[in-house]
């Protein structure tokens, strides 16, 4: 994929060389014994970042997820999440399947639940019939609706919902960093909102893996065990964990470019009559353009643009999503940008 334009995802991104130095300096330890000082700095550091007692290290954000749930809930227990949110989508049901919990899904806006929709949709305790709502999820910046920021007074809302019906809060905060550089808002201001924040170092912030999950000691006292269930208790990983902590210092601020260049293909392919976009709804890294227009479907149009060495992913049958990332320069957006012209307009 060297000589392509690769839109598919920012998960594509390769370690820099900087990068693989951290990796190759090291020190390492049997993590599963917690002996690995770079994981555990690594863990600390986030926690701090976050204003949580403790964090961490797990090996995708799926498994982030996956473990958080299950550390939350018991089974039989209801979770609320958004229709279109990853968990719901793309976790292949893993916490039905491992937690035997029940998955609630309600319909956003762009992925953003009000906190009405919330207090509509919490069970009435006392039911028998009812399974008890014991967690509520959200995803920030959300995925399927086009990298879409939650406004934090709608979190505040939602939070305080939960709080008064004893619900605890997750984030699936994938690209939380994304959120935090577009708004200028710090990761505690998630922090106080969140019983428990999940991100990735795997996206934009450019390591090859690793995610992470911050919380309250009793509640990672619970997650460790959950990892291991699920073979994520790794051994010498403080290799991953410096690549992780290189990405904290290196690629947070730059992830404005990516935005940057979201904007600018955005504002393109607005241009292009067959496609259909909102420029100012790109608010983060994600586009997701609708080619219904185009009298073809998404599969074809990414043929047509793979093709021409442009990569981008169908996201629905008439939607297409394009990612920018620390792999991509403006160079590489002003030729994917001259390609889709080519192609289309
Ligand atoms: N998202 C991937 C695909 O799975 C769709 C992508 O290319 O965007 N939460 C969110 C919001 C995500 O976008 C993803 C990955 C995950 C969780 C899962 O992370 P991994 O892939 O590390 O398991």
């Amino acid at each position: 994929m060297n000589n392509y334009i690769d839109l598919r995802s920012d998960t594509v991104t390769k370690p820099t060389d900087q990068m693989r130095l951290a990796i190759a300096n090291a020190d390492v330890g049997d993590d599963v014994f917690g002996d690995d000082p770079t994981v555990n700095l690594l863990q600390e550091r986030v926690a701090s970042m976050f204003g949580k007692d403790a964090a961490l290290f797990v090996p995708s954000g799926t498994m982030a997820n996956a473990v958080s749930i299950l550390a939350h809930t018991r089974r039989g227990d209801e979770v609320i999440v958004e229709k279109e949110s990853h968990t719901f989508n793309y976790e292949a049901a893993g916490p039905a399947v491992i937690g035997g919990v029940q998955l609630h899904p309600i319909t956003g806006e762009k992925g953003i639940l009000t906190a009405s929709q919330i207090a509509c949709a919490i069970r009435p305790p006392g039911d028998i019939h009812l399974p008890p709502t014991r967690l509520i999820c959200l995803e920030n910046t959300h995925n399927r609706g086009g990298g879409k920021i939650y406004p934090i007074e709608d979190i505040r809302a939602i939070c305080e919902t939960a709080k008064a019906n004893q619900i605890k809060m997750h984030l699936d905060g994938a690209r939380i960093f994304n959120s935090c550089v577009a708004t200028g808002l710090k990761p505690r201001d998630y922090g106080r909102l969140f019983d428990s924040i999940m991100f990735c170092f795997s996206k934009g912030l450019g390591a090859p893996i690793g995610s992470i999950i911050t919380g309250s000691s009793e509640f990672i006292g619970h997650a460790v065990r959950y990892r291991k269930l699920l073979g994520g208790g790794m051994r010498q990983v403080g290799i991953l964990a410096a690549a992780a902590l290189y990405a904290l210092d290196h690629h947070i601020e730059r992830l404005e470019i990516d935005h940057k260049h979201a904007k600018l293909l955005a504002g393109a392919l607005a241009q292009i009559n067959r496609f259909s976009i909102k420029p100012e709804d790109v608010e983060t890294n994600i586009i997701i353009f609708d080619v219904t227009n185009s009298g073809r479907n998404a599969v074809q149009i990414v043929d047509i643009l793979g093709a021409k060495g442009v990569l981008m992913v169908p996201f629905g049958e008439y939607l297409v999503r394009a990612v920018t990332h620390l792999n991509i320069d403006s160079e590489q957006i002003d030729a994917a940008i001259r390609t889709i012209q080519q192609c289309f307009a």
